[in-house]
C-alpha cells in the first residue's frame, strides 16, 4: 500500500515521535463551512480524509509503528455529516500498526511519550492535537523533550519525487484540464464577460470527475491579466481582447496548472503576436533546457536574458542589452518565478534548497510548472501605445525524467494557428 509504504520510509528517517494531525473544517461565514479539503501532508501519508484524525509515528529505541486516531462511529452525527470510517473501517483499509478513538488521544500519547526527546511536528499549525501534546509535555515532570523539529521538510522531501501513483493522478488532472481550456477558446466568441468563461471551464472540471479547482480561476481580459492574481472575473470582454486564462483543476487530491491566453475574437492583432511570439519562444527554448542535474535558478536566468532581449527588439526596453541585465529591468515586465514544483499542493512547498541552503538540482520525477509571462499595463505611457494593455503568460505543467523532460500538458494548444482555428469554429 503506498501510503504504508510512505510512512515506513519517514520512520524511519526519524529518531523520536512524529505528530500530524488532519485538516479541520472552516467556516465560511456563520455556521457554514467551505468544502472540507484535507491537509495535504496527512493525506500523502494516510490517504485518509477524514476531519478530526491525527496520526503518531514512532521510531524509538528500535520500536517502529504508525498509529491513527480517529473519530468515532456516532449515529446522529453521522446523519448530518456523512460517513466516517470510524475504528473499525480505519484498521482494516488503512494499515496503521494501531488505531484508537481520538478521545484516547492524551492517554496513549502519555505513554508514548516516555523517553522521547525529538518530537517531529507541523510547526505552523495550532492544532489541538498538537497542543494536547504540548500540555503532556508541561504536566508531566518525567518527561524529557529535547526539542521540536519541523516535520514538514522531512514530508516535502519526499513528496518532491513523484512515484506512479501520484504521476498518473497529476496526468489525470491535466486531461480534465485540458477539455477545461479548449471548450472557453471554443466559447469565446459567444460570451461577453469574464465569468462565462470561468463558469466553462469549471463546468468541465465537475462534469469530468475533479473534486475541486487546484486554486481560484484567473480569467483577465484585457489590461486585467496585468494584474497577476487577478480573481474577481467579472468584467466585460472587449472584442480585441486578449484572455488569460490560468486555470487547473485538482483530481483526487492532485493539482494542474495551466495557463493559456488568447484572443477573445479569435485572431491575434499584430502587436498582440509579437508579444504573444517572444513568450511563446521562450517557453519552449526553457522548456527544452529541462533535465537532471539543471537548476531552477538557470532556468530563470535564461528567461530573463531571453525576454530583456525581446523587449530590446521591440522597442519596450530602450537600452543596450548589457545595461537592462544588469539594471535587471525585465523584472519591471516579467516579475515572478519561471515555476514552481507541484503535487498534491499547485504550490508544492518542496524545498528549492537543502539543508545547507543550496539550491537543489533538478531531478527525474519531479513535477514543475514553467510560465513565463510579460505584462505591459495600460497606464505605463513607457511603453509603445500599441503593447499597452497587453498582459500574456503560457504555462505549462513538465515532469523531469531521466533523460530530459516530458511535457504532461503539450497537447493543450498554445500555437498562434492552432488557438486561431479552435475559436473559429
Ligand atoms: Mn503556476
Amino acid at each position: 500500500m503506498i501510503y504504508k509504504d510512505r510512512r515506513d520510509t519517514l520512520i524511519n528517517r526519524l529518531d523520536g515521535i512524529a505528530i500530524l494531525s488532519s485538516a479541520s473544517y472552516q467556516t465560511r461565514s456563520n455556521d457554514t463551512e467551505y468544502k472540507f479539503r484535507q491537509n495535504s501532508n496527512f493525506y500523502y501519508l494516510s490517504g485518509f480524509n477524514e476531519d478530526n484524525s491525527c496520526m503518531i509515528l514512532l521510531n524509538h529505541k528500535g520500536v517502529k509503528k504508525s498509529i491513527l486516531f480517529v473519530e468515532e462511529k456516532d449515529r446522529v452525527k453521522e446523519l448530518w455529516n456523512g460517513k466516517r470510517f470510524g475504528i473499525k473501517k480505519a484498521k482494516k483499509h488503512l494499515e496503521f500498526d494501531e488505531v484508537y478513538s481520538n478521545k484516547d488521544f492524551k492517554k496513549v500519547i502519555n505513554k508514548l511519550l516516555i523517553g522521547i526527546k525529538n518530537i517531529y511536528i507541523d510547526t505552523d499549525k495550532k492544532d489541538k492535537f498538537t497542543k494536547k501534546v504540548k500540555k503532556s509535555i508541561h504536566s508531566i515532570r518525567s518527561l524529557h523533550v529535547e526539542k521540536f523539529i519541523d516535520i514538514n521538510r522531512l514530508i516535502y522531501k519526499m513528496r518532491l519525487i513523484k512515484d506512479k501513483h501520484e504521476l498518473n493522478l497529476i496526468k489525470k488532472a491535466i486531461n480534465i484540464t485540458k477539455k477545461a481550456h479548449i471548450n472557453a477558446m471554443k466559447k469565446s466568441l459567444h460570451v461577453t464577460h469574464e465569468y462565462e468563461l470561468q463558469a466553462e471551464i469549471e463546468y468541465i472540471f465537475t462534469c469530468n470527475g475533479a473534486s475541486s479547482d487546484a486554486y481560484t480561476s484567473i480569467v483577465a481580459a484585457g489590461n486585467n491579466a496585468n494584474t497577476l492574481h487577478y480573481i474577481s472575473n467579472d468584467s466585460k470582454i472587449n472584442d480585441d481582447n486578449l484572455i488569460l486564462i490560468d486555470a487547473g483543476c485538482e483530481y483526487e487530491m492532485y493539482a494542474s496548472d495551466i495557463t493559456r491566453t488568447f484572443p477573445k475574437n479569435g485572431k491575434f492583432t499584430k502587436a498582440q503576436k509579437d508579444i504573444y511570439k517572444a513568450i511563446l519562444h521562450v517557453q519552449k527554448k526553457v522548456i527544452k533546457k529541462i533535465k537532471e542535474g539543471v537548476f531552477r535558478s538557470e532556468l530563470q536566468k535564461y528567461t530573463q536574458k531571453k525576454l530583456t532581449q525581446s523587449l530590446i527588439n521591440l522597442k519596450i526596453i530602450n537600452m543596450p542589452y548589457k545595461k537592462a541585465m544588469k539594471k535587471a529591468v525585465i523584472n519591471k515586465y516579467y516579475p515572478h518565478g519561471i515555476g514552481h514544483f507541484m503535487g498534491i499542493d499547485v504550490h508544492d512547498q518542496n524545498p528549492y534548497v537543502d539543508k545547507n541552503n543550496k539550491e537543489i538540482a533538478l531531478k527525474k520525477g519531479m513535477v514543475l510548472t514553467i510560465e513565463p509571462g510579460l505584462y505591459l499595463p495600460k497606464n505605463d505611457k513607457s511603453i509603445p501605445e500599441q503593447y499597452r494593455g497587453i498582459g500574456i503568460r503560457i504555462e505549462d505543467d513538465i515532469l523531469v525524467t531521466k533523460n530530459g523532460y516530458k511535457n504532461l500538458s503539450s497537447d493543450i494548444p498554445k500555437d498562434i494557428k492552432e488557438i486561431e482555428s479552435i475559436i473559429s469554429k
